[in-house]
């Protein structure tokens, strides 16, 4: 492959949110510095720039006080530029953050008609995702949390997410949507601390469900970062539980506010083991970019953003075929991880019987080095491009 293949193709699956292009670059300390893009216009430049898809909130779309016959009419028109571009709706959510009713949570609120209307918003929404043809519904939780805790009890929070939860998913099966719901953890902001703060406390969560088997997670790369852990871990994790039902992609410096930044612009070496491991297990969902240009562009800045995510992707991916063919790197991982799963099987009483007979040489065992500074040179060189 030479980097004028880099090109994007719905093969690859590539989706953006509208409110990723369609970022208009606001934060706490200054004003919005692009102009607002149509949603059938973000959808054109999506198509431009080479995308598969494109996801959306409710209000994304549809705003948040639009009249039905509005609302109709605003669907109508999105589905024909859908149409006309070449652009498919395989994820929808709902926004459960803007309005001011949500300011102390929605599903966790402590009033509980504040509840009740977030579930309602949340049926909306995937009526309006179903009619788009959108597979996979998206929940982020991002004002389910706290300042002070002295506001409720955190375990009648999870208490009131699982209720809200379950209820949809009844709804989902009443309403033959098929929807997969994909939750998405974030450890803070906009809340000073938020319930369900790693993907991998979803995944307990999840477990407690009535319908487990439809509800997986959206892990995304800033979230996770923001924490200092490792994405690949929790991304593998997700996957080995079969849980891994939409992928946000970006990236982030740990230890910073949510910097949504152009996919493996920040941490190139932990994105090429993602995308590494996402090719190597065959993940095929989209791959989204939850991301948005610098403030200090314009819409031209905005392609080169969004062309930039793909274009990583493709680089990444690329690496990592070459990485897996490179015949040193095989020889060692021949040698130090011949086998990589198995080791006791499963548990009888007689093979436990002859474990606890077996005598290990741990000498010999701890006697040689393991090769993990040339294996990661090696992989250094391959991502510098000198191999
Ligand atoms: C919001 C958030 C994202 C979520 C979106 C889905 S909205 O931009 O920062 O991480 O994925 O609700
Ligand atoms: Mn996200
Ligand atoms: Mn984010």
């Amino acid at each position: 492959m030479s980097s004028s293949d880099y090109q994007p193709k719905p093969e690859h699956k590539f989706s953006f949110g509208l409110w990723t292009v369609g970022n208009r670059g606001r934060d706490p300390f200054g004003e919005a510095v692009r102009p607002t893009i149509p949603p059938n216009d973000i959808v054109a430049l999506l198509a431009e720039v080479g995308a598969w898809g494109v996801n959306l909130h409710d209000n994304d779309l549809v705003p948040i006080d639009a009249s039905p016959s509005e609302r109709d009419r605003i669907v109508r028109e999105f589905k024909s530029a859908c149409k006309r571009h070449g652009i498919v709706v395989p994820m929808a959510t709902v926004n459960l953050f803007y309005d001011p009713v949500f300011r102390d949570g929605a599903f966790t609120a402590n009033n509980r008609d504040v509840r009740a209307y977030a579930v309602q918003k949340t049926m909306r929404a995937m009526e309006l995702g179903a009619e788009l043809g959108a597979k996979i519904f998206v929940l982020w939780g991002g004002r389910e949390g706290t300042e002070t805790d002295a506001c409720r009890r955190p375990d009648h929070a999870v208490k009131n997410l699982r209720e809200s939860v379950n209820y949809l998913c009844e709804y989902n099966i009443d309403k033959k949507y098929g929807f997969k719901f994909a939750l998405e953890a974030k450890p803070n902001e906009p809340r000073g601390d938020i319930y369900m703060p790693t993907t991998g406390a979803y995944l307990g969560f999840i477990t407690t469900l009535d319908h487990p088997e439809m509800v997986g997670v959206n892990p995304e790369v800033a979230h996770e970062h923001m924490a200092g852990l490792n994405f690949v871990h929790a991304v593998a994790q997700a996957w080995e539980a079969g849980k891994l039902f939409h992928i946000d992609l970006n990236d982030q410096y740990p230890g910073r506010y949510d910097q949504d930044l152009r996919f493996g612009s920040a941490t190139p070496k932990a994105m090429f083991w993602l995308v590494k491991f996402l090719e190597d297990v065959g993940y095929d969902g989209p791959r989204h970019f939850d991301a948005h240009a610098y403030r200090t562009e314009d819409v031209a800045g905005v392609k080169d953003f969004a062309r930039g995510c793909m274009r990583t992707y493709l680089i990444l991916k690329e690496k990592a075929k070459r990485w897996n063919a490179d015949k040193e790197i095989r020889e060692i991982l021949a040698e130090v991880n011949g086998s990589p799963t198995g080791h006791v099987g499963k548990y009888s009483s007689q093979n436990a019987k002859s474990l606890l007979n077996r005598s290990f040489d741990r000498a010999a065992l701890s006697q040689k080095g393991l090769q993990y500074e040339r294996l990661d040179q090696l992989t250094i060189d391959v991502l510098l491009g000198v191999r």
